[in-house]
């Protein structure tokens, strides 16, 4: 009888770390998948990721930290019009309203990856850490795509 309980404890868990379908997290209300980087030639030290987030709670969350082991550092960026020309912004958090989708995108929000240890190499992942205000915290993998791609396998 003991057994059986620890099987299903253990199961019970799985289901609850298993991704919802391939490549999509859940973390308490939020849902957070499609996530890719571009890989980088081998001059460049920075890089960035993409990740989409969606919140089917009642209340709103913020994405407000990011770190990878790829990266010396990670910030969010947005990228704003100054002056007539494209510059990328920090911004402090990511707001993801409840019903909300939130996808991160060439041109628009990302994850800014500052000193990368080794180039990003198409087929590679690495892993992600996001930081949410109210659901916590969750790790996942990024799948590096071509150098220029403009979206992952979505
Ligand atoms: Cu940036």
């Amino acid at each position: 009888m003991k057994s059986v309980i620890v099987a299903l404890v253990v199961f019970a868990l799985f289901a609850l770390m298993a991704p919802a379908t391939a490549g999509e997290y859940r973390l308490g209300a939020l849902v957070v998948g499609n996530s890719w980087a571009r890989a980088t030639p081998g001059v460049a030290r920075n890089g960035a990721a993409y990740v989409t987030i969606e919140n089917r709670g009642r209340d709103a969350d913020r994405l407000i930290a990011v770190s990878s082991p790829a990266a010396a550092g990670a910030a969010l960026h947005s990228h704003a019009m100054e002056a007539g020309v494209m510059k990328m912004r920090p911004v402090a958090a990511v707001e993801v309203a409840p019903g909300a989708v939130t996808a991160m995108k060439p041109g628009g929000l990302h994850i800014m990856l500052k000193g990368l240890a080794a180039p990003l190499v198409e087929g590679g992942s690495f892993p992600l850490t996001l930081t949410f205000e109210r659901a916590g915290t969750l790790t996942l993998e990024v799948t590096v795509m071509k150098i220029g791609a403009r979206h992952g396998r979505k």
